[in-house]
């Protein structure tokens, strides 16, 4: 057989190392060289074994005494690098183990050395520069520093700085891990407040859902360590996600929201203090505070509202890091802002997303510094095992393919997790990197507090009741090292229980006193109702011509594809000198631009949105010769906003979920996201649903974010087609957003515009054109930009073709449609039949159709015409509402209902195109 490439490449890349191994070892790094080492070490073994022994095939090397070829040194490196590269598998990091893993690759046989080698002096270039000291002594040590309570995973980065780094830090941290009392107090401190709260809530509500973080306290620690270490590495502020599991103990223990009023909101009478909207439970809401730790130093901490879709918060809280790293012009090292997740293991190991976020760490438009990613791995999924919820041996190994490190801790040791955390901080302010941090725990209670785990998982169950909680271990421990006295831990939980029971008691006083709630803060922001009123988005014509021009120019010596020069640049000069026609495209850089000029930043991302799906945008221009970029659209004045455009990874529900978050910190701005074709939206169905839809409803948290979708019939195919309008209409409801199906470049410009510029924030749902692109008829003048105009929801028929009085038939349509029906009716002279536009489906301006339709009290006969079949499209939503307004019976003209949005075959969509059309005019 022949080996494929890469395994030759692989084969080439190790005879190449190992010659120039053999010629000086120096040469090829010191992993190279304990690999080779090793190899020699193995390979010499084998021979001699085959002399001895011809039968056997065992690979397992012989017992050995001494070997003039084999040199102590090449032995020892071997062994280090095992530990290195597979001592996690042998670390104690499963609280519920009585014993750590016996790994066999770790035995000393495995490297060619036997029990009598143990007091053998032993040294290796490769570890502690050489040092000597007896084979039982390096054993021990390399047990102490890769298999305690800490696994840690970091041979898998290819970086060779960033894998020393590690290496170093955690071998040299040998030294260093006693702590002094005080530390050893905090941790316990933080592990106690959060047992306490949790029992306290247990024993005064029973029954109630709280997800209680019970075995897996020592995630405050990791918190603690940030807030502490945090400032002097130079992290300000800190945004965080999380799910359910121990969220209102990190909400009261590390975010310090009033005990009294998350003791409110489990009583019975709870009426939540709401701004607007219908609210969400209490183990979904966010919350900002600023905390200052021992040394006086402030943080401040975000912890952003998520729904019960697990993983879904995590783009969102990217999104706002990114968001707030340019709002503190932190863009260059992103430090000042870290983004914390915590996960499930469960959740981890299982949701997309999870792989999704992980691959924008890195990336030019989306990267935030390094996120510190932690998991409260309690080796449970509500009531699913590991073994039947991932393929792979730790939760966390998706994380290896952007190669972050992985510290799997045991959560009953708060120290290690506190050691853990202090490097990932370290690790994360240096390299900009993700890490993470794997707490082994356990879930005391089950999924929920009214559910029984011992159905599922009765053995863990009876296990767990002998388990002391972390605690008693951790308090066990400090006492037997002399540290503390029973005592002083006792006084410590005691005061944590004193506390809770004074909050609630003064909440009931609160409550019998008729005094009203506490105060309840909240991170609601308030804004204007919605209204109709129309927004002045035309711009002076001498602006448009000034930023037209420029939108069509490149630097002297930029080398610009002949054909861009031809058709898009020259036409672009032309028309912003002649006042037009401008097309969808220039439109919309118009817009842009003169947001820009307004100092609006914008910010665009997507799939190859930067050159445009449809080759339309060509928002950068790379240079032929070196490949340099130019984005004219940064080059208009001096003190403009900023342009950000970038191609995006090839995700929807990330890239969505992190441009969404980043329009809710940076309302100023305009934001829009890119899908390649609309189709591909329901990709990112959660973040559509369960933020863009509803989080205004649920938290307060409006957002001016667009989204951008190719949408429209022309025959190309059922995945070409349809970016389901219906589902965007079917998810409107109080004014919570806009959905709108454009035909006007001028419409698009003033919408774009509108968006930023209204006082009221709301997301932007837009179908946007792909035949339209380049169809000559779909043009707009500057006269329909300039100072005056705006945009319009309802368009009226400028094109009538009789007065008012003698219309019969009111055409009503939703965008590109509108071209096809024009046509036709041109054609056949069909001059009874008015088209009526309705631009912007959501909110209908309902005022505005009436005015318009008042004028053609003649016409009887109103037809709905639609590209999409019956059961989709806007049919569903708008059929009901203009039947309102006329005693007539509405009609119907479109596709039939059908399971697939559209034909994969062009001649019978030319056939069903050409029908629908006919049928506005018949029916
Ligand atoms: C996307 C999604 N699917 C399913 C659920 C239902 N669900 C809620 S919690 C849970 C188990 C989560 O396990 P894990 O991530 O390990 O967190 P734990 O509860 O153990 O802390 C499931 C399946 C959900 N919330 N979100
Ligand atoms: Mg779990």
């Amino acid at each position: 057989m022949t080996p494929s490439a890469s395994q030759r490449l692989n084969v080439d890349l190790l005879e190449e190392k190992y010659t120039a191994w053999q010629n000086d070892p120096a040469s090829v790094g010191e992993n190279w060289a304990a690999f080779f080492e090793g190899f020699e070490l193995g390979s010499a073994q084998l021979k001699r074994k085959a002399v001895t022994d011809p039968q056997t095939k065992s690979s397992t090397p012989a017992q050995s005494t001494s070997d003039e070829e084999l040199t102590i040194r090449g032995k020892t490196g071997a062994m280090v690098y095992a530990y290195r590269t597979i001592g996690h598998t042998a670390a104690w990091i499963n609280p519920l183990e009585e014993a750590p893993p016996d790994v066999m690759a770790l035995d000393i046989e495995e490297f060619g050395f036997s029990q009598e080698d143990l007091d053998t002096p032993v040294a290796s270039q490769y570890y502690r520069n050489g040092e000597h000291m007896s084979l039982r002594e390096l054993r021990a040590e390399l047990q102490r520093v890769f298999c305690g309570q800490i696994g840690f995973e970091f041979m898998h980065i290819h970086n060779r700085e960033v894998r020393n780094w590690l290496r170093d830090h955690i071998e040299s941290q040998l030294q260093s891990q006693s702590r002094d009392a005080s530390a050893k107090e905090q941790a316990f401190r933080a592990v106690t407040a959060a047992e306490t709260f949790e029992r306290f809530l247990h024993k005064k509500f029973p029954g109630e859902k709280r997800f209680s973080l019970e075995g897996g306290e020592s995630l405050m620690v990791a918190l603690d360590t940030i807030l502490e270490n945090g400032p002097s590495l130079g992290i300000d502020e800190v945004l965080m996600g999380m799910a359910h599991r121990g969220r209102l103990n990190v909400l009261a223990n590390f975010l310090g929201k009033s005990l009294k009023v998350l003791l409110y909101e489990f009583q019975q009478n709870y009426v939540p203090n709401l701004v607007a909207g219908d609210g969400d439970v209490k183990y979904h809401l966010g919350y900002e505070s600023e905390r200052v730790n021992s040394l006086d130093e402030k943080v401040d901490i975000k912890l952003s509202a998520n729904p019960s879709h697990l993983e879904a918060v995590d783009a969102v809280v990217e999104g706002k890091a990114r968001a707030r790293q340019r709002q503190l012009g932190d863009t260059a090292q992103r430090k000042k802002v870290l983004p914390v997740l915590i996960h499930g293991d469960a959740a981890f190991a299982g949701q997309g997303l999870v792989a999704e976020v992980l691959n924008l760490s890195q990336l030019r438009g989306y990267r935030t510094g390094g996120t510190l990613h932690l998991i409260v791995n309690n080796q449970i999924g509500f009531t699913t095992m590991p073994e039947d919820a991932r393929s792979s041996d730790y939760c966390t190994d998706v994380a290896k393919m952007i190669e972050a490190p992985v510290f799997h801790v045991n959560g009953d040791y708060p120290l290690e997790v506190l050691r853990a955390t202090e490097l990932a901080l370290e690790f994360r302010q240096k390299f900009g990197r993700d890490v993470i941090i794997d707490v082994v725990c356990y879930r005391r209670h089950g999924h929920n507090e009214g559910d029984e785990p011992e159905f599922t998982q009765p053995l863990v169950y009876r296990k767990l009741k002998k388990h002391g909680s972390v605690v008693e271990h951790y308090g066990r421990r400090l006492q037997e090292a002399g540290d503390f006295t029973m005592a002083e831990l006792e006084a410590i939980s005691q005061e944590f229980e004193s506390r809770l029971e004074k909050e609630l008691g003064e909440l009931k006083e609160l409550e019998q006193s008729g005094d009203g709630h506490p105060h309840m803060e909240s991170t609601a922001i308030d804004q204007p109702d919605f209204n109709y009123n129309a927004v002045s988005t035309g711009v002076p014509v001498d602006t448009l011509r000034e930023i037209g021009v420029k939108l069509s120019e490149t630097p002297d010596d930029f080398h610009v594809h002949d054909k861009l020069k031809r058709r898009f640049l020259d036409k672009r000069r032309e028309a912003a000198e002649a006042g037009g026609p401008f097309n969808w495209s220039f439109a919309e850089a118009l817009a842009f631009g003169t947001l820009l000029t307004e100092k609006h930043s914008v910010r665009l991302s997507g799939q190859d949105c930067r050159r445009g799906t449809f080759s339309q945008r060509h928002a950068v221009l790379y240079d032929t010769v070196t490949r340099d970029r130019y984005i004219a659209l940064q080059h208009l004045s001096e003190d403009q906003g900023q342009m950000c455009v970038y191609n995006s990874l090839l995700s929807e529900a990330a890239v969505l979920g992190f441009d969404y978050g980043y329009s809710l910190v940076a309302p100023e701005m305009l934001i829009m996201w890119e899908a390649q074709f609309g189709d591909f939206a329901n990709g990112a169905q959660v973040i559509i649903d369960q933020f863009i839809a509803s989080a205004e409803s649920k938290w307060s948290r409006p957002s001016r974010i667009v989204l951008l979708l190719p949408h429209g019939y022309e025959g190309m195919g059922p995945e070409h087609s349809s970016a389901r309008l219906e589902r965007f209409l079917q998810l409107c409801a109080d004014q919570n957003m806009q959905v709108a199906n454009l035909t006007t470049p001028a419409q698009y410009f003033h919408i774009l515009r509108r968006q930023v510029i209204r006082e009221v924030a709301k997301p932007l749902v837009l179908m946007t054109p792909k035949s339209l692109l380049g169809l000559p008829e779909c043009v707009s003048t500057v006269d329909d930009l300039a100072t005056g105009t705006y945009f319009h929801e309802i368009l009226d028929d400028y094109r009538r073709p009789c007065v008012p009085g003698d219309v019969n038939r009111i055409v009503f349509c939703s965008g590109k449609v509108y071209y096809d029906l024009l046509a036709h009716r041109t054609k056949e002279e069909l001059d009874d039949t008015v088209i009526i536009r309705i631009e912007q489906l959501y909110p209908l301006h309902q005022d505005c159709l009436m005015q318009v339709v008042g004028q053609y009290e003649h016409a009887h006969k109103w037809v709905w015409c639609q590209e999409e079949p019956l059961n989709m499209g806007a049919w569903s939503y708008i059929g009901p509402r203009l039947q309102k307004l006329t005693p007539y019976k509405i009609r119907y003209a479109g596709r039939d209902r059908a399971s697939s949005p559209a034909t994969g075959a062009k001649t019978i969509h030319k056939l069903e195109q050409k029908k629908l059309v006919q049928q506005a005019f018949t029916l």
